[in-house]
């Protein structure tokens, strides 16, 4: 990482001032340390995140209470959510686009380096908002990541920190989606038309939308949340004339479109890796496109279906139900794109197209349960059971990390000039996704059978699978140590490595090539 963004842009701007040290990170305006910074905090976060995931594993290795109280239980479940989701995926997919879309567009930079900037350093104070919280009195809250009215009401002081934690990564989201449109839409390269870009850009630009459209409706609920807690407003009040399923469908109106702010970049990379190992053009790239904008579009009117047992009437049941099916026609478009992208290719399985395999397989599991979660009279069965938890775990572990970690592989070449350890990876991918389903699988059974999700204790007849699920979870935590190693052993040294390091997949991915970094602004080329 070092060499490439100690390297100096042609010359001009010498002798401008250049932070070194700390200073560097904190001033930094270059979408590749910003990238970089993005990286970081959303790895760290994904291992804090990890840690309370395997303290709720624990405590539910076997029936009856062991380890913690059931509020804590509860705060842990409701951090571990805010937490991967806000903190270790999303940042994630914002650190790759910082790294990624200048340069597969020819950008010099981001269009608003300094407030590109400001959206990574407004995180850190919100991740310490939201860890800190366990701290305060009453602990942090244990509503649930979805934050449901009327418990948040009668929460501790942990909520207010929730809430402002909130608004905090809302800001930094929607000022990081304003760049990333911005520097699409008025950046390429000449002859970078808009349909000639690399498909994780194209997935970038839609999440962006996405994005601007529902982080102000998340920052709205939880604002109403906050009036009615201290300013004595009764929006989710049924006592003052409010209703709490109202919070639900404010909630669920950005929550459905952020499933899918979690998932479009994955299909992103997944589209950029696949064609390379297959050493084919992906197949089908304007069908990607309209799929990836149909999916978005669609995501907007299906948020009702986290609803099926708040009694609506069964004529809006209906319309959540077949339009939530719908969605499965463009996500069903993108996985056969992908596999005839394979289809009589020459394929090697390198660790970064055995993470998108393994997600196009994995991913697509999730997707099935997500069908069968649709249909009404039978969701009503899974409701607040394992099964759920289930399903979008295959969904955003299967699918979002998965692909991370896949394009993480693929990448880190390019960015530290270094080849990561092909073996190390190798191992990294199949410890993960067999302990995955050592952890996960289970959980569909246990919630077919009835296990109610969020529980810290639970009846004995669900105690094989549940031991099962932690050994699994925890065969899970221990890999990720691989990844860590991976990465660690990458940046230190290894092999050299260049843009052209997948052989054979000259042409099909590094469209052009790396701008020189610069340091400050005065060192920015100038951009008509
Ligand atoms: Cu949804």
């Amino acid at each position: 990482m070092s060499t490439l963004a100690h390297e100096h842009g042609h010359g001009h701007g010498a002798h401008a001032h250049h932070p070194s040290g700390i200073m560097r990170w904190i001033t930094t305006t270059n979408h590749k340390d910003i990238g970089t910074l993005y990286l970081w905090f959303s790895l760290i976060m994904f291992f804090t995140g990890g840690v309370m995931a395997l303290v709720i594993r624990t405590e539910l290795f076997q029936p009856g209470l062991q380890w913690v109280n059931p509020e804590f239980f509860n705060q842990l479940t409701t951090m571990h959510g805010l937490v991967m989701v806000f903190g270790a995926i999303m940042p994630a997919f914002v650190g790759f686009a910082n790294w990624q879309i200048p340069m597969m567009i020819g950008a010099p930079d981001m269009a608003f380096a300094r407030m590109n900037n400001w959206s990574f350093w407004l995180l850190p104070p919100a991740a310490i908002l939201l860890i800190g919280s366990f701290f305060v009195p009453g602990g942090a809250t244990g509503a649930g990541w979805t934050l449901y009215a009327p418990l948040t009401l009668q929460m501790g002081m942990g909520m207010d920190l929730a809430i402002f934690a909130v608004h905090i990564l809302g800001a930094s989201s929607i000022m990081g989606a304003i760049n990333i449109i911005v520097t699409i839409l008025n950046m390429r390269a000449p002859g970078m038309t808009l349909m000639k870009m690399p498909l994780f850009a194209w997935t970038w630009l839609i999440t962006a939308y996405l994005l601007i459209a529902v982080m102000p409706v998340l920052a709205g609920a939880v604002t109403m949340t906050l009036t009615d807690r201290h300013f004595g407003t009764s929006f989710f009040t049924a006592a003052g004339g409010g209703d709490p399923i109202l919070y639900q469908h404010v909630f669920w109106f950005f929550g459905h479109p952020e499933v899918y702010i979690m998932i479009l970049p994955a299909f992103g990379i997944v589209s950029q890796v696949i064609p390379t190992f297959a050493r084919k053009p992906l197949f089908g790239y304007a069908s990607m496109v309209y799929a990836t904008a149909s999916i978005a579009i669609l995501s907007f009117i299906v948020w009702a279906h986290h609803m099926f047992t708040t009694g609506m009437p069964a004529t809006a049941q209906l319309f959540f139900m077949y339009a939530t099916m719908l969605i499965a026609v463009p996500t069903g478009v993108k996985v056969f794109n992908w596999i005839a992208t394979m289809w009589k290719g020459s394929m090697t399985f390198e660790t970064p197209m055995l993470f998108a395999v393994g997600f196009i397989f994995v991913f697509t599991m999730g997707g099935f349960t997500g069908l069968m979660c649709a249909i009404t009279p039978v969701d009503i069965q899974y409701q607040e059971t394992y099964f759920v938890v289930a399903h979008f775990h295959y969904v955003l572990v299967a699918g979002s990390l998965f692909a991370l970690f896949a394009g993480t592989y693929y990448w880190l070449p390019k960015w530290t000039g270094n080849m990561y350890p092909e073996g190390l990876g190798k191992l990294h991918f199949w410890c993960s996704i067999i302990s995955f389903n050592i952890a996960f699988f289970p959980m569909h059974f246990l919630g077919l059978a009835g296990m109610p999700r969020r529980i810290p204790d639970y009846a004995t007849q669900f105690t094989d699978f549940n031991v099962v699920s932690t050994i699994g979870a925890f065969g899970f935590g221990l890999s990720q140590l691989f990844f860590l190693f991976a990465i660690l052993r990458c940046i230190r040294g290894g092999e050299r490595a260049d843009g052209r390091v997948w052989e054979g997949a000259e042409g099909l991915e590094w469209h052009l090539p790396s701008p020189a970094p610069y340091h400050s602004w005065e060192d920015a080329p100038v951009v008509k």
